[in-house]
C-alpha cells in the first residue's frame, strides 16, 4: 500500500469510485475502535472546466455548452443557462414557452427519479440473488396486494426469475455485477426482491418511451434543444412538420400519452414500491440526516412571478419558518475554496458571490494530488457553496419540506398518508430513507401537475395563441453594454443556478453552482462539513468493514452527480471499485 499523508488518521476507509452514480466520487471515512464512522470526507476527483470555456462566447450559445455538463439531468443546464441570459436582458417570454418548459422539466424529474430509484439506488436495498429463492405465486400475491399494475401475474414473475437465474448461472451478472449480494444488511424477503427486480426491468423499458416528450418539444433526448427567448419549435398544427424545429397535433397527442404513461408508473409501481421497501428498513428513517438545513431556489415559474415550487431556506429542521432567499445579495450565496483545488488569488478564507466567482485551478499535475486525502488542506475538485455562511442540503427532501412548510395541500396530504402507512413521525423525513421517500413523493406531486400545463398549452394553441418565442433577444444592438443575470432552476438533485456577466455582447464571466456541489462539497474555512459528509458522520457501524453498503445507502440517497458538481479527470484513470482499509 502507498504511504498515507501525515495528517491521515490511523483508521481510514476509502470507497473510490462510488458506483451507480454519475461522475467520479471518492468517500473517505474515519472510524473508531468499534467501527463507527466518526469523520467523513467527500471528494470529487474529476475536473473539466466548462465555466472556463464559456468565457468570451455569445451568451445565446452558452446553453449548448453548459448542457454538456451532464447527460443525466439532460436538460437542466441548458435551461438554467437560457434563464440566466433572459434574466440579464429582461425581455419577457411567451406563456406557452413557460408551459412547454415546465412540461419538459417535469418530464425530466419523473424520468430521472424513477431511474434513480430502480437503477441507481434500489440495489442498496434489494438483493437480486435472493430473488432466485422467491415463489413466483407468492410474489404475484404481494404485488397484487400493493397495486393494480397489470404486470403482476405468477407467470410474469417466473419469467423474470428465469432471466435472472440465467444471468447468475452464466457468472456474468452484467448490470447486476459488483454489488454486495448476501450482505447481512439486506432485509427484504425473496418475493419483495423478485418484485423489485421485475420493476427494475420494467422501468428500463418505460424510460425509453417517456423520453419522447423531450423529443417532441426539443427535437431529441438526451440534450434537447433550447433557445434564449422561448422554445425552439413552432406549432405547425395538423400532422405535418413534426421534427427538430416544430411540433404538431400528432406530437401533442404523443405528449398526452407520455404523461399518462408517467402517471401510471408512478401511481402503480414507483410509489407503492417505495412504501413497501421502506417498511422493511424503518431504522433507516433514523440515520443519515446530516445538516438539517435546506435550500430551494424555486421552479415552475409562470411568467407572473409565481413559482410552482417555492424558493426559501429552512434552518435547523424548523418547518415553522421559511427564510427568504435573495440570489442577488452578495452576502447570501458564496462559494469557498479552502478545501478545494482552486485558487482565489491566494485567499483560502474568502467566499465569492458567483457574479464575481472565479474558476482557476490550483493544481495542474498529471497525477491525482493525493494518496489518502489531505483533509486538513485541499481534497476535492468541488467548491463549497454556502448560504449566509451555512452549509445547506438541496434536493427532493428540501423541496418537499419547503412545500410542506408553505402549506401546499397535496404535499401535506401525501406526506401524512405515507408516514401514517409507515407508522412514522414527520421527523423521520430527516434521514437517509426520508430523502429517498421525499424523491418519490415529489415525483407524484410533479407528475400530477403535468396534465394542467398540457391542457393550458393546448387551449392556448387552439385559441390561436401560437407565440413561442420573443425575438427581441436576437438583436444584440438593443442589449445594454453591460449586464448580469442568474438563471435558477430546481434540477432533480436540487437547487441549480447559472450566473452570467455580459459585456459588449459577450460572456465576461460564467459560473454554475450546482446541486451536487452543494451536497457533495467539502468543508469550508470554518470547518463545517458538506451535506454528504454530515450525513455520513452519524456513527454508522459497518456490518462488514470491506463491504460498506451503509455508506452507499446514505450517499446514494442524495443521488450524486459529480459530473454536474465539478463540471470539469484524472488523466491516468482509476482502477475499478476499491474499498481500502488502512
Ligand atoms: Ni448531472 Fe445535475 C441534477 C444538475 S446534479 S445530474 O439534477 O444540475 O448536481
Ligand atoms: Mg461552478
Amino acid at each position: 500500500m502507498a504511504t498515507a499523508t501525515a495528517n491521515a488518521p490511523a483508521k481510514r476507509l476509502v470507497v473510490d469510485p462510488v458506483t451507480r452514480i454519475e461522475g467520479h466520487l471518492r468517500i473517505e471515512v474515519a472510524t473508531d475502535d468499534k467501527g463507527a464512522i466518526t469523520e467523513a470526507y467527500s471528494s470529487g476527483t474529476m475536473v473539466r472546466g466548462i465555466e472556463i470555456i464559456l468565457r468570451g462566447r455569445d451568451p445565446r450559445d452558452a446553453w449548448a455548452f453548459a448542457q454538456r455538463i451532464c447527460g443525466v439531468c439532460t436538460l437542466v443546464h441548458g435551461m438554467a443557462s437560457i434563464r440566466a441570459v433572459e434574466d440579464a436582458l429582461k425581455y419577457p417570454i411567451p406563456p406557452n414557452a413557460h408551459l412547454i418548459r415546465n412540461l419538459m422539466i417535469a418530464a425530466q424529474y419523473v424520468h430521472d427519479h424513477v431511474m434513480h430509484f430502480y437503477h441507481l439506488h434500489a440495489l442498496d436495498w434489494v438483493d437480486v440473488v435472493s430473488a432466485l429463492k422467491a415463489d413466483p405465486r407468492a410474489t404475484a400475491d404481494l404485488a397484487q396486494s400493493l397495486s393494480t399494475y397489470d404486470r403482476s401475474s405468477p407467470g410474469h414473475f417466473s419469467d423474470v426469475q428465469r432471466k435472472v437465474k440465467a444471468l447468475v448461472e452464466s457468472g456474468q451478472l452484467g448490470i447486476f455485477a459488483n454489488a454486495y449480494w448476501g450482505h447481512p444488511a439486506y432485509k427484504l424477503p425473496p418475493e419483495a426482491n423478485l418484485m423489485a427486480v421485475a420493476h427494475y426491468l420494467d422501468a428500463l423499458a418505460w424510460q425509453r418511451e417517456v423520453v419522447k416528450l423531450h423529443a417532441v418539444f426539443g427535437g431529441k433526448n438526451p440534450h434537447p434543444n433550447f433557445v434564449v427567448g422561448g422554445v425552439p419549435a413552432a406549432f405547425s398544427g395538423g400532422a405535418q412538420g413534426s421534427g427538430a424545429t416544430s411540433f404538431n397535433d400528432v406530437g401533442l397527442q404523443q405528449v398526452k400519452t407520455v404523461i399518462e404513461q408517467m402517471q401510471r408508473f408512478v401511481d402503480l409501481v414507483y410509489l407503492p414500491d417505495t412504501l413497501a421497501i421502506a417498511g422493511f428498513y424503518k431504522d433507516w428513517f433514523a440515520r443519515g440526516e446530516g445538516l438539517g438545513n435546506f435550500l430551494c431556489v424555486g421552479e415552475f415559474p409562470d411568467g407572473t412571478g409565481r413559482l410552482g415550487l417555492p424558493r426559501g431556506a429552512i434552518l435547523n429542521r424548523d418547518l415553522s419558518r421559511i427564510h427568504p432567499v435573495d440570489l442577488y445579495d452578495p452576502a447570501q450565496i458564496q462559494e469557498f475554496v479552502s478545501h478545494a483545488w482552486y485558487d482565489y488569488s491566494g485567499s483560502k478564507t474568502v467566499g465569492l458571490h458567483p457574479f464575481r466567482g472565479k474558476t482557476k485551478l490550483a493544481y495542474n499535475g498529471s497525477k491525482p494530488p493525493y494518496d489518502l486525502l489531505d483533509v486538513e488542506r485541499e481534497y476535492s475538485w468541488l467548491k463549497a457553496p454556502r448560504w449566509r455562511g451555512l452549509p445547506m442540503e438541496v434536493g427532493p427532501l428540501a423541496r418537499v419540506l419547503l412545500l410542506y412548510a408553505a402549506g401546499h395541500e397535496p404535499t401535506r396530504t401525501l406526506a401524512q398518508a405515507a408516514l401514517r402507512k409507515l407508522d412514522l413521525p414527520l421527523t423521520a423525513m430527516f434521514s437517509t430513507l426520508g430523502r429517498t421517500a421525499a424523491r418519490t413523493l415529489e415525483t407524484k406531486i410533479i407528475v400530477d401537475m403535468m396534465a394542467g400545463w398540457y391542457e393550458q398549452l393546448v387551449a392556448n394553441l387552439r385559441q390561436g395563441d401560437l407565440r413561442l418565442f420573443n425575438d427581441q433577444y436576437w438583436n444584440p444592438r438593443t442589449w445594454p453594454s453591460s449586464c448580469e443575470g442568474v438563471g435558477f432552476m430546481e434540477a432533480p438533485r436540487g437547487a441549480l443556478t447559472h450566473w452570467v456577466v455580459i459585456r459588449d455582447g459577450r460572456l465576461d464571466n460564467y459560473q454554475a453552482v450546482v446541486p451536487s456541489t452543494w451536497n457533495a462539497g467539502p468543508r469550508d474555512p470554518a470547518g463545517q462539513p458538506g451535506a454528504y459528509e454530515a450525513a455520513l458522520m452519524d456513527r454508522h457501524v459497518l456490518a462488514v468493514r470491506d463491504q460498506p453498503l451503509e455508506i452507499l445507502r446514505t450517499v446514494h440517497s442524495f443521488d450524486p452527480c459529480l459530473a454536474c458538481a465539478v463540471h470539469m479527470v484524472n488523466p491516468d484513470g482509476t482502477p475499478g471499485v476499491t474499498v481500502r482499509v488502512t
